[in-house]
């Protein structure tokens, strides 16, 4: 990837909201997205467990304008499939999903491909499989992935793993306007959240007060 790209990537990766339509509960979830990119957030990405791969497009669709209008840059976890039938920018990789370089090998050259990754060896092997940036997390306890609690890896961590990799790295997991100063000193190039915006009262209020946040703890 060319230096401009890298420099354009990291700060769409400042804030990235992460979809979950059960959090949202009776409030719309497109709305909660569309307050959350049009009050700053900087990338959004599509996760749905349970949505069969003719719903995930269809909700990867709806999304895609909104996601336009802002500028914002558009991901659909798990399934690169769908982000390329859906015209998203790329697609978020864990360990269940198909390896980076096979999918790397299949997609457009511009295509974003991010990967998680809790540990500096996973995360190398995701810089030379060719992972455009890193997911990674739990960085404090939540309880919005169940199998990672018990699983926190807190901002020492996290910071070992940045260190480790040249491509930006995303903290993920618990981040609140509470401790997203500490991800931002621990070397993340941005943070990634569920609750902290779905299930907050006020999705724009929520979104500001992460960015300050996170501002507040840049070097
Ligand atoms: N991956 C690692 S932790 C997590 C994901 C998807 C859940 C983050 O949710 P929240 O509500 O921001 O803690
Ligand atoms: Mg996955």
């Amino acid at each position: 990837m060319s230096e401009a790209r890298t420099a354009d990537l990291r700060s769409r990766l400042r804030l990235m909201v992460i979809t979950d339509r059960q959090m949202a509960g009776e409030r719309a979830w497109l709305d909660i997205v569309e307050a959350a990119l049009a009050a700053g957030a900087s990338a959004v990405q599509l996760r749905d467990k349970e949505a069969t791969s003719a719903e995930l497009l269809e909700l990867a669709v709806a999304l895609r304008p909104c996601a336009e209008r802002h500028n914002a840059l558009f991901l659909v976890n798990d399934r690169f499939d769908v982000a390329l039938a859906a015209g998203a920018h790329g697609v978020h990789l864990g360990d269940d999903d198909l390896p980076v370089a096979e999918v790397r090998k299949v997609v457009p050259r511009d295509f974003v491909i991010g990967r998680s990754a809790d540990k500096e060896d996973e995360a190398q092997a995701a810089e030379s499989a060719g992972a455009d940036y890193l997911g990674v997390g739990s960085v404090f306890g939540t309880r919005t992935k169940t199998e990672v609690i018990g699983e926190v890896i807190g901002t020492e961590q996290l910071a070992r793993v940045a260190k480790s990799v040249r491509i930006p790295v995303v903290g993920i997991g618990g981040v609140t306007p509470e401790n997203a100063g500490a991800v931002a000193a621990a070397g993340a190039a941005g943070i990634a959240v569920v609750s902290a915006i779905m299930a907050a009262p006020d999705a724009a209020l929520a979104t500001r007060s992460l960015l300050e946040s996170f501002a507040s703890g840049i070097a």
